[in-house]
């Protein structure tokens, strides 16, 4: 066995299954023993970004980490933006980065660079392979340090993927999560048992149906407020479950939000802060008369760390636990194609179950307000604020989730980031519906330039946040890498265009052409 084959047995031994990759001469040795070593199905994405951005929808929905396979720091750098994304949403991701042989790279060959250093921003465990006898040992660990909710990157010089290697993997251990700390609860409790207005702040796996469940049994039992984090990586929404609102995006509402707390307890969220620095406006928005506890900080078990909270605080509240909210679906409505249109009939048609990947940009906001009480699905959002990860997110969720439909409300300029995903869509026959937000524009640039004082952008700056001259055809785009698409301009075309992809298997894409 050589040393890729031995890295691929090691990787189907502690439960890799997928690898997401584009791969150069660096990385051939491991292509091959793809083959020879039946277990991981292997992805080509291609740009760099889909594999690295289908990695995080895996990872998030399928809660262990797929693999990519990207060449040399150029690849890696290529990915870089959804590894980003994934960073934010602590998502498991194993890379496997090939590097020159080590015999070459003293000559600094063209592609050569610093891989380690590109990675560590991205990365919360990096290691380059030290000899190809170490390579099962340092898989087992990347899994592990994947596990735990971060990216993990094995840089494997080419020639030590070639070498013959006879160790064996030491077991894979599993994720062990740090204990509780009980002075963080016990402040959290004294916190919620004290102040007046109080709420806690859902962040990671408290969003999951579990850490839902506990959050609203906390608020039974104190009368506190259930917020979660702006953007989740993952939030189990619907009716059976806590209605919880996000912190909104703008500094102003996010503000007005959370103006009237005495304080807060953060669980898996960080300390709310508004997105960017605008001039007079306070970075936290919380201040400093408000008080903020944390529990499950560090690597506790988040879920673990609220159910003890709620234990903690049994027989001492009052009130009764919340009761289930009933499914509320809203009609589909009538008139022109608006994002608010747009947002309602998603909330009117999607089926119970769908995995909604939210890169929808300015015109998804409002959806939020009318699918609390759906029935049960699954939202994941752009938590690191890095546009071009719907698509290839939607992809990964698919592959994780064969049996749930997918849905990415995807703004239009976000999705020109990556929107090769559509091939791997065609190419999988993954169910996934595309509904393309075609504003034309980078909508939430020419907001942002309001708020900077630019009332009316502009020729050259109104050329770098509109999408036109010529505007994009969807279609001709979509049915390019396989995907069957129409383009919609009004409501009950979109209605009739939406009932229709969700009852066939397979992938499509709906242009919306928005008005406003
Ligand atoms: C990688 C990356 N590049 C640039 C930006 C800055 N940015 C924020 S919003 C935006 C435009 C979004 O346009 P679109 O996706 O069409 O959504 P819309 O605002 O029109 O709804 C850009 C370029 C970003 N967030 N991430
Ligand atoms: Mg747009």
């Amino acid at each position: 066995m050589n040393g890729a084959e031995a890295l691929i047995k090691t990787a189907i031994d502690c439960g890799i299954e997928l690898c997401f990759a584009n791969p150069g001469t660096t990385e051939l040795p491991i292509v091959g023993a793809l083959d020879r070593i039946a277990g991981i199905k292997g992805v080509l994405g291609l740009f760099e970004g889909v594999c690295t951005g289908a990695a995080d929808g895996f990872g998030r929905m399928a809660e262990r980490p797929a693999m990519t396979l990207l060449h040399l720091g150029p690849g890696l750098g290529n990915g870089i933006a959804n590894l980003h994304n994934a960073r934010r949403a602590h998502t498991p991701v194993v890379n496997i980065i090939g590097e020159h042989a080590t015999w070459h790279r003293p000559v600094d060959p063209p592609l050569a660079m610093d891989i380690e250093g590109l990675a560590g921003p991205v990365s919360g465990w990096v290691r380059t392979t030290a000899s190809t006898k170490e390579l099962p040992g340092d898989i087992v660990e990347a899994v592990r340090a994947a596990s735990s909710g971060c990216i993990a990157t094995l840089i494997v010089p080419h020639d030590y993927q070639l070498g013959a290697c006879t160790t064996q993997a030491p077991p894979f251990p599993g994720n062990e999560f740090d204990p509780l700390d009980a002075a963080e609860i016990e402040a959290a409790a004294t916190l919620l048992r004290n102040k007046k207005k109080t709420a806690l702040i859902l962040g990671g796996k408290t969003l999951s149906s579990e850490g839902l469940a506990i959050a609203a049994r906390i608020r039974g039992m104190m009368g506190c407020d259930l917020l979660a984090e702006t953007f989740p990586a993952r939030m189990e929404r619907g009716s059976g479950l806590p209605i919880v609102e996000h912190i909104p995006y703008l500094p102003k509402y996010a503000q007005a939000m959370l103006a009237d707390y005495d304080g807060v307890v953060l669980v898996g969220a960080k300390d709310p802060v508004t997105f960017f620095g605008y001039p007079g406006v306070p970075s936290r928005i919380l201040r400093a008369d408000q008080e903020e506890t944390a529990i499950g900080t560090g690597g506790q078990d988040l879920v673990e760390a609220l159910s003890t909270l709620a234990d903690s605080l049994k027989g001492k509240g009052v009130g009764a636990p919340a009761s289930s909210a009933q499914v509320k679906r809203p009609p589909i409505p009538e008139g022109a194609l608006t994002s608010a249109a747009v947002c309602q009939t998603l909330a009117a048609l999607q089926p119970e179950g769908a995995i909604i990947v939210d890169e929808g940009g300015a015109t998804s906001v409002r959806y939020y307000l009318m699918s609390d009480v759906l029935p049960p699905h699954t939202i994941l959002r752009i938590t690191g604020g890095s546009i071009g990860y719907g698509m290839p997110c939607a992809v990964g969720a698919a592959l994780a989730c064969p049996d749930r439909t997918v849905i990415n409300f995807q703004a239009d300029g976000g999705a020109l980031y990556t929107v090769q995903a559509l091939w791997n869509e065609a190419r999988e026959g993954l169910n996934i519906t595309t509904l393309i937000c075609s504003n034309r524009s980078y909508r939430t640039l020419v907001g942002e330039l309001r708020r900077a004082g630019v009332e009316k952008p502009g020729k050259n700056a109104q050329a770098l946040v509109s999408l036109t001259d010529p505007a994009i055809d969807w279609i001709s785009v979509s049915r390019g890498f396989g995907v069957p698409a129409v383009s919609v301009t009004d409501v009950a075309a979109l209605a009739d265009a939406l009932k229709r992809s969700l009852a066939e298997p397979g992938p499509s894409l709906i242009e919306m052409v928005l008005g406003s």
